[in-house]
């Protein structure tokens, strides 16, 4: 078995070269799903894995933008449009300094088995720019939007590829990128999803990835006949899906201890009440300031420069930043500490190694295509809503969440099952792969 794995990744990777975090999202699907395969005589020899790996098409392009210097800025846009099997492209857009091909091709490989997860028919694609949103003027990240749309809108629609937001781009900038499509296109269409309420958006979209999180979260330990009522929390991140992590969490009745940024993370003893929360999204949403101002908010909080916080004890942990941010020496921290349960707001935070000791010591791992789906399956939520010209209350939209993310935590057992153990990593990427499969292998070789 080995072996087989190890030749497919020698194949991928000499195709991929220098794309470690595709490479890393593309190992644990294949460890994962490789033996399944091979036990399956409608899947083993169909190269559905070596297909589905091959992004359907790549968009690279310039986005020339004047900054308010009246300076000539170039960033480079993409659109990865990774897999169509069960419906359009669907997925963020992300706007960060980091991000290249790699990234996005990761994100977008993720995107597929999540989509499928969600069980609405959407299929993978992931976009963005190395642009940096931060310190820039509204009307300076307005023109890039306009740019980038300017060339983006010929290959997206709202049947054919319907992007969202991601890290860096929230509804501001969803907003600047709805507005520059309807202008070219001179149609009002779902085209994006993450609009604001009044112009086709969805209740519950800002908080869905957040919520979904959590309410994953709480199956995981429900499984386990455990609750999160009282429980200590550590979240990583302060943007859109951290927020609402903690806003969940303390409606929950349990404790958020920390909450940070790429400059550091703030530790509050006390808890980060509804109070608190709300001094923070006013601190990130509209000031875009850093979440180092909170210790001066609110002084017996202590703020520490540099460092993640996965060095706090807890009994959960929600990494809500970015790729990569938790790794194999932070996650023997948090089992030391007693840590019991991990569910993924970001895409990959935890590495190889981390997982690899979370599974070792039995901790409950959601890994994000399970536990941040709620993001993506309120788009597709969005997108239905558009289509019916209609929309659904905050009550029956979160309903159909928390119907989801069961769905999903059910999924996981049903593929994942180990004794009495779950492997979510497994169950999310068997029961993603199957249904994806299913769909190519119906539609022939394309
Ligand atoms: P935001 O831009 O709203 O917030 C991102 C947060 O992560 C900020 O606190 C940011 O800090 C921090 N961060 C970003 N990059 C880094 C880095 N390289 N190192 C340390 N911290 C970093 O993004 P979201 O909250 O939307 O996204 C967070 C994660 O969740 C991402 O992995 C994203 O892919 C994933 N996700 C998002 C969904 C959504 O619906 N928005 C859906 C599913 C997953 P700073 O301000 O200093 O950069
Ligand atoms: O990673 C993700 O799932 C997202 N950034 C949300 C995608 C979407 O289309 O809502």
């Amino acid at each position: 078995m080995d072996k087989i794995v190890s030749q497919f990744l020698a194949q991928v990777n000499a195709r991929n070269q220098n794309e470690p975090e595709f490479m890393q999202a593309v190992t644990e699907v294949a460890e994962t799903v490789i033996p399944y395969i091979v036990k399956q005589d409608i899947y083993y020899g169909q190269n559905i894995l070596l297909r589905m790996v091959e992004p359907e098409r790549v968009v690279s392009f310039r986005v020339a933008w004047i900054d308010d210097n009246e300076e000539i800025q170039v960033n480079r846009g993409y659109r990865i449009e990774m897999n169509s099997a069960i419906g359009p492209y669907k997925g963020g857009l992300r706007f960060h300094p980091s991000v290249n091909l790699s990234i996005l091709k990761f994100l977008a490989f993720e995107q597929i088995f999540k989509n499928s997860l969600t069980t609405l028919p959407m299929g993978g694609g992931k976009g963005g720019s190395d642009f940096d949103p931060k310190g820039k003027s509204d009307t300076e990240v307005m023109r890039f939007c306009q740019s980038f749309m300017t060339e983006l809108f010929r290959h997206i629609g709202p049947n054919r590829d319907i992007p969202a937001g991601d890290i860096g781009v929230g509804s501001r900038e969803i907003g600047y990128l709805f507005g520059q499509y309807k202008r070219l296109k001179n149609e009002f269409t779902g085209v994006l999803t993450g609009k604001g309420v009044s112009w086709g958006g969805s209740l519950i979209r800002p908080e869905a990835t957040g919520y979904g999180v959590v309410y994953f979260a709480r199956q995981m330990l429900a499984h386990q006949n455990e609750g999160l009522e009282g429980k200590t929390v550590v979240i990583s991140g302060s943007g859109n899906v951290a927020q609402f992590a903690a806003e969940k969490i303390i409606q929950l009745g349990g404790t958020v201890l920390t909450l940070s940024d790429s400059s550091g993370y703030i530790y509050d003893a006390d808890g980060i009440d509804e109070e608190k929360l709300s001094y923070v999204m006013n601190l990130k949403n509209v000031k875009r300031d850093r979440i180092h101002h909170y210790v001066t908010k609110y002084p017996k909080a202590t703020f520490h420069a540099g460092k993640t916080p996965w060095e706090v004890p807890c009994k959960v942990a929600l990494p809500c930043a970015t790729q990569n941010e938790l790794d194999g020496k932070a996650a023997a921290l948090l089992i030391k500490n007693g840590c019991l349960c991990v569910s993924e707001g970001a895409n990959m935070p935890s590495t190889p190694e981390a997982i690899e000791q979370f599974a070792n010591h039995k901790v409950l791992f959601a890994p994000g295509k399970a536990s941040n789906a709620g993001g993506v399956a309120v788009s597709g939520l969005e997108m239905a809503q558009n289509s019916l010209r209609y929309s659904w209350s905050r009550e029956e939209v979160d309903q159909r969440l928390q119907t989801i993310m069961n769905d999903i935590h059910k999924s996981c057992v049903q593929f994942g099952a180990e004794g009495d153990h779950v492997n979510y990593v497994k169950g999310a990427n068997i029961a993603g792969f199957v249904k994806i499969a299913d769909a190519m292998l119906a539609q022939g070789v394309v």
